[in-house]
């Protein structure tokens, strides 16, 4: 705030500790720091290891990257290589994995086999295709046994492919935020496991409910991450609706005007946001329940938009965005997946099996567009989630869902099922990678299977 000379200094002095007096002091909110490309590279380390973090407001000795429990959101555009050294000063073995990115599962790529050791190094390179999607992604590690809580602590950040407005003249310039969705339990200063949202506390970017100022009228992209590791988000922003642009960094065909949208434990949401009249509305997450066998949490405000100032005139929202290709029509072979559990819940099943890295379950040829069923055999959610590649969800319990875009996780409903169609078309994924739920205290435990893309 820039202090003007009219008003004494004493005054000013005043209010402001009369505004930071007390446990209602809310902080502005701040987006990530930022690691961009340059000349087509990006990069950076990342030295994972135990810190004293700020976490909503309180400090806390965490695992994370880099000293901070936000780091850097990666900024590419299609095209770019992103050579990452990533430093394991932990004492358990860690890895890294580029989220929802259509990029090599090969050699020191996005490999989910390669394990860092405690006290070890690697060297990623990831190659962006010049086709890429715009969108957000993101990274967290992978190391089957520890992802849960790792993620846990804090070690998940955004990556974001540029373009995702471009095309659209009236909405190529405005004012984005990224909002990475973290909860944590915290006990004796320290980051504690307790069962699945007990006691959590849900941060913005590592804040407690940040200020987000808007003009009245103002036009905003939100890009909004559940970069945790087992929670589920039910948005709703007070007085205002979400228009989704993109799911999970896949632009939709159209834009989507939401009251509420559920983001499930791995997902994104771009969504255009546009300021009502003067006031202070609060985005929120509902009280949630996985189901009988899972977990219930309470909500949480996450943020409040503070709109104040001169208005602006509201930029007209187009309906449509760019067609999408529908899989409908082009299967090539279809299968079926089972996710079930024990009754005491602590050995999590594919197809009956637990996780077995050695194992290669499901074998597929490039080229291949296949339906999948992916059954819920159990009293709690679970969410799919595939590497390298993305699907077309077509039907939630029987019911057809309409095409809008393509996404990276989807909720299964408890003992229901979805089907979704998935293509193995883009040459770049040849290899082998995993397929799991995305809650990862549920991955740790066994649900999750490996694939190979054959050429
Ligand atoms: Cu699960």
């Amino acid at each position: 705030m820039k202090v003007r000379a009219a008003v004494p200094l004493a005054l000013l002095l005043t209010a402001l500790e009369v505004q930071d007096a007390g446990p209602t002091r809310r902080d502005m909110f701040r987006d990530p720091p930022v690691a961009a490309s340059r000349d087509g590279v990006l990069a950076l380390t990342l030295t994972a290891g135990r810190a004293r973090v700020d976490v909503a407001g309180q400090q806390v000795l965490a695992a994370v990257y880099n000293g901070s429990y936000v780091p850097p959101t990666l900024r590419v555009h299609p095209g770019d290589v992103v050579r990452l050294h990533l430093v394991n000063a932990l004492d358990n073995e860690t890895n890294l994995h580029a989220h929802g990115m259509s990029v090599s599962p090969a050699g020191n790529s996005d490999n989910v086999f390669l394990h860092v050791p405690p006290g070890g190094a690697q060297d990623y390179e990831i190659r962006i295709p010049s086709n890429h999607a715009p969108g957000l992604y993101w990274y967290h590690p992978h190391p089957h046994g520890h992802s849960d809580d790792q993620v846990r602590n804090g070690m998940s950040g955004a990556l974001i492919v540029e373009g995702l407005l471009d095309p659209f003249a009236e909405l190529r310039d405005v004012p984005e935020h990224v909002l990475l969705l973290k909860d944590v339990q915290v006990g004796h200063g320290q980051i504690v496991h307790r069962s699945i949202g007990d006691g959590v506390i849900r941060s913005v970017n590592g804040m407690l409910n940040p200020t987000i100022a808007l003009r009245p009228g103002e036009t905003q992209l939100w890009r909004i991450g559940n970069v945790g590791a087992d929670l589920y988000y039910s948005l709703t922003l007070d007085g205002h609706r979400l228009y989704e642009v993109a799911r999970d960094g896949h632009r939709l065909s159209r834009l989507l005007p939401k009251e509420q949208l559920l983001v499930p434990p791995g997902a994104r949401e771009e969504v255009l946001v546009q300021a009502a009249g003067p006031g202070t509305y609060a985005l929120r997450t509902a009280p949630f329940s996985t189901g009988p066998q899972g977990n219930r949490y309470t909500g949480a405000v996450l943020a409040t938009m503070r709109v104040a100032g001169p208005a602006v005139t509201p930029i007209a929202l187009p309906e449509k965005l760019l067609p999408v290709a529908d899989l409908r029509g082009a299967v090539t072979g279809r299968r079926t997946i089972v996710f079930s559990e024990t009754d005491d819940g602590d050995t999590l099943f594919i197809d009956g099996r637990t996780f077995d890295p050695g194992r290669t379950d499901t074998r597929v040829r490039l080229g291949a567009i296949e339906e999948w069923t992916i059954r819920n055999q159990s009293d709690e959610l679970h969410d799919f989630h595939i590497h390298q590649t993305h699907f077309q969800v077509t039907e939630v319990d029987g019911a057809p869902q309409q095409f809008d875009g393509y996404q990276d996780i989807v909720n299964v409903p408890v003992q229901g099922e979805v089907k979704v169609i998935i293509p193995f078309t883009d040459p770049v994924i040849v290899g082998r990678f995993v397929y799991h739920c995305h809650l990862l205290a549920h991955e740790d435990k066994g649900m999750m299977a490996t694939i190979e893309v054959t050429p």
